[in-house]
């Protein structure tokens, strides 16, 4: 790259799941501006604000680029090979001295977001062999997986909404005007759920506040949260009294789904209606809506899966997907068919009989819920975890009880961080081992477009070169994987292909025998009847080749119907398993019912912002300008009740924690409901975060509980804590 000219360049922000194209201005390796690229078929142009964080981040002077040890107090650049050496040797130490196990894991959620981590990550974690693993994914889309994995056979083929066909979306628990979509890989969300109610569609909002997406919508019902699983029940319930189901498509898969109706038997609308907060005759006409309409599709996300019943919830949003014909149909959920399909090479997701060490608690694809990470640092004995890996994660501020994990990992013998931030977490480690950040590495995004809403393939080069002291990801992963297999005496004999080959030369492969490839056949799994097929279409027979020479992208069609392909189980028929899912009714009913009456209590949910992204980009000056936004909403009848007045502090207090926040009355929000984002916490002594700590914020998991769990999953309840309040005077 030139020095002195301005380039453009066409990448894809990675903040998010949304995948937009950004045209990115660099003269050297400066970065001058980033803005959307209107020629990308797939984002037409859209950016959030958050894009131009990726600058930030970039020019960011607390942004670690070489490792450091910890001296003391005091943090020392050291050279790649010595930090490779010392982590080795200390993991392995720990290891012989202590088992396996005696090692931990947590992979955080932007490792989803990285080509080469999620690629050749992989090859440390298993050189490790250890048990303990945890990641961001039980504190968030774990339901998920495990439906998919048992209906479909496969944890990642996971069915997403056809918003651009459907005339009906339901949403629960989701904001994506906030989050730009999740698990529903949608670039310009505002334009295209518009969309739905131009073509006379309608969108339906289900969630304990008026969000922005609910602001957009045509209706919006408050539900009182952690009820979902209830309203889901009489949904379904009202689908069989009334006969409205609609099954002739899809009981070759689902021969036994009519068996459903033995189970929501006993949950009438009126019996749901008290504990959920929506009228009998509202869950009446939301169901007769969503099947008057010519393609529907529920959709459920954060605020159906992170709470007591996620698991059973987001089975039974499956089920009525299923029962009123909308899966695999246009408009209504689909599966999508992706350029670089991981999914028949990747692992299907092992349900296993692996039960956590303190607690019990179920793994699943060889993870345990991150809730009883601490308990498994803090309980002496066999197993105990002695040292941790963390791997792009801040568990620190976004895991249930966070000061207890904080309090954990201060005991730790050992922490090794991949991350190019001292934050909450990687504060405690002794070696932090800094990746470049995203506009200097290659991208091809390999999870995000399994779950785009449309077909599409896109690869981008780094915009920006680095200093051959630089590495990414994956060369700091693959440089320890070696190191460790080294040092356990086994055969190393592979690393040098893979050295050779790259994340990229992966990514290749993929691409030429998948559906869109011309070497296709090898392990696909799906159809493609759609006009990519023809010969000297721009989408025929791609290769790394061919997407590089297309820097906007490769539209690969709108999502088609892929039944039975897209089922992994050998018999082509989805499971629906409904002794493993239904079991958990019993819980319901204890839950709701069995119980003496008594009021309910106020309960915190969370939120998300546009400018905000987990925990971790406070420290760009953009994102965290203007009004405090880390407050506790509330209603003001509840303001009324606790004598709080607007900018009130006020202290909030659960079973676990208590923190003081600023109050924020609304009417947004439902009564005997308060909401905190997650996130913040910027106020630990030892992070080198200058500007997120000006704007520190408090972080609301010291209040959510890691003994509250969806017990199916081990999936975290983040939304629907118990609390108090109380005004500080
Ligand atoms: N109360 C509450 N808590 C929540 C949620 C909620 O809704 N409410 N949401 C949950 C959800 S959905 C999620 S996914 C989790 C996220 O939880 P985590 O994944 O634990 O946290 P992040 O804030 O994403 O932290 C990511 C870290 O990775 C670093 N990083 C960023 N990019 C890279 C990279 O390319 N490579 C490397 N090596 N490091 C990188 C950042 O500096 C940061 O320190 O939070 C969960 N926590
Ligand atoms: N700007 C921004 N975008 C992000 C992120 C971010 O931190 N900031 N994080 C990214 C990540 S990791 C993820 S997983 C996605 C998540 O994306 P979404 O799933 O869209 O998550 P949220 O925006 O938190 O919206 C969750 C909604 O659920 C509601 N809710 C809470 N409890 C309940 C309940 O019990 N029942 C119902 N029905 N609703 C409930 C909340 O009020 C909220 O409106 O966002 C991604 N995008
Ligand atoms: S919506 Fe915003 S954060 Fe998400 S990919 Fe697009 S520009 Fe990036
Ligand atoms: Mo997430």
């Amino acid at each position: 790259m030139s020095n002195t000219e301005q380039q453009l360049h066409y990448s894809t922000c990675t903040l998010c799941e949304a995948m937009c194209g950004i045209e990115v201005a660099t003269k050297g390796r400066q970065i001058l501006s980033i803005k959307g690229d209107k020629d990308n078929p797939f984002s037409q142009g859209h950016i959030c604000p958050k894009a131009s964080a990726l600058k930030d981040l970039y020019d960011d002077p607390d942004r670690l680029k070489r490792p450091v040890k910890r001296v003391g107090d005091n943090w020392q650049e050291i050279t790649w090979e010595d930090a490779f050496d010392l982590v080795a040797n200390k993991l392995h130490g720990i290891q012989q001295e202590h088992g396996e196990d005696g090692v931990g894991v947590y992979l955080g959620n932007p490792n989803a977001h990285n080509m080469g981590a999620i690629l050749f990550g992989p090859y440390f974690y298993r050189s490790l062999k250890t048990h303990n693993r945890y990641s961001a994914t039980s504190v968030d889309q774990l339901p998920h997986h495990i439906i998919s994995r048992r209906l479909f056979g496969h944890m990642s083929q996971i069915p997403i909404p056809d918003i651009d066909h459907t005339q009906h979306f339901m949403i629960i628990g989701g904001n994506p005007l906030a989050s730009n979509g999740s698990i529903m890989t949608v670039p310009n969300v505002k334009k295209r759920l518009k969309g739905i109610q131009k073509r006379g569609g309608k969108v339906v909002v289900i969630d304990p506040k008026r969000s922005e997406t609910a602001d957009l919508s045509c209706e919006h019902h408050f539900i009182r949260p952690g009820s979902d699983v209830l309203l889901l029940l009489a949904m379904l319930h009202v689908l069989f009294e009334k006969q409205l189901y609609n099954v002739e498509a899809l009981l070759p898969y689902a021969e036994d789904i009519m068996e459903v109706e033995h189970y929501v038997r006993n949950f009438s609308p009126e019996k749901v209606s008290e504990k959920t907060g929506i009228q009998a005759s509202q869950i009446i006409q939301l169901v007769t809506d969503f099947c008057e309409a010519e393609a529907a599709v529920c959709y459920g996300r954060m605020g159906a899966s992170v709470q007591a019943f996620g698991t059973l919830t987001q089975y039974l949003i499956m089920l009525f997907n299923i029962l009123t014909g909308n899966l695999d149909k246009r408009g209504g959920m689909m599966f999508t068919q992706p350029a670089a399909d991981t999914l028949p090479v990747a692992g299907k997701g092992s349900l296993g009989t692996f039960t956590s060490r303190v607690r019990g608690l179920p793994a699943f694809a060889g993870e345990y819920p991150v809730a009883c990470l601490a308990e498994e640092i803090l309980t002496p004995g066999d197993g105990q975890i002695k040292a941790m890996v963390i791997g792009a994660g801040n568990p620190v501020v976004t895991t249930p009880n966070a000061e207890q994990l904080d309090k954990a990992f201060a005991q730790l013998d050992f922490m090794v961080a991949v991350d190019f931030y001292i934050t909450e977490t990687s504060r405690h480690a002794d070696v932090i081992l800094p990746p470049v950040t995203a506009l200097e590495r290659d991208h091809y995004d390999i999870v995000f477009h399994n779950f785009a809403v449309r077909n599409f393939a896109k690869y981008s080069e780094a915009v920006v070169d680095t200093d051959a002291d630089q590495l990414t990801d994956w060369q700091i992963y693959l440089s320890l994987a070696e190191r460790i297999d080294k040092l356990n005496g086994r055969s190393t004999a592979h690393y040098a292909a893979l050295w050779s080959k790259q994340p990229k030369g992966v990514v290749d492969d993929l691409l030429q025998t998948g559906l869109y490839g011309d070497k296709r056949g090898a392990f696909q799994n799906g159809v493609n009847d759609s006009d990519t097929e023809k010969e000297g279409s721009t989408a025929h027979g791609l290769t790394l080749k061919k997407l590089k020479a297309n820097p906007h992208g490769i539209d690969l069609g709108p999502l088609q119907p892929s039944l039975p392909f897209a089922l992994f189980h050998e018999n082509k028929k989805i499971n629906l398993d409904f002794d493993y899912f239904m079991a958990d009714i019993d819980r319901v009913n204890a839950h709701f019912f069995d119980k003496q009456s008594h009021a309910q209590p106020l309960v915190l949910i969370g939120r998300r912002h546009i400018k905000t992204n987990n925990s971790w980009i406070h420290n760009s000056p953009r994102m965290v300008k203007g009004n405090n936004r880390c407050t506790m909403q509330l209603h003001p009848d509840d303001g009324v009740k606790y004598g709080i007045e607007n900018g009130d502090e006020v202290k909030v207090k659960s079973r676990v924690g208590e923190l003081t926040i600023e109050a924020e009355i609304t009417d947004a929000i439902m009564p005997g409901v308060v909401s905190i984002p997650h996130g913040w916490g910027h106020n630990k002594k030892g992070i080198k975060l200058s500007v997120a700590s000006q704007h520190p914020g408090v972080n609301t998991n010291i209040l959510t509980d890691h003994m509250q769990v969806d017990e199916l999953s081990g999936n975290a309840v983040l939304n629907g804590v118990p609390v108090e309040l109380e005004k500080v005077s």
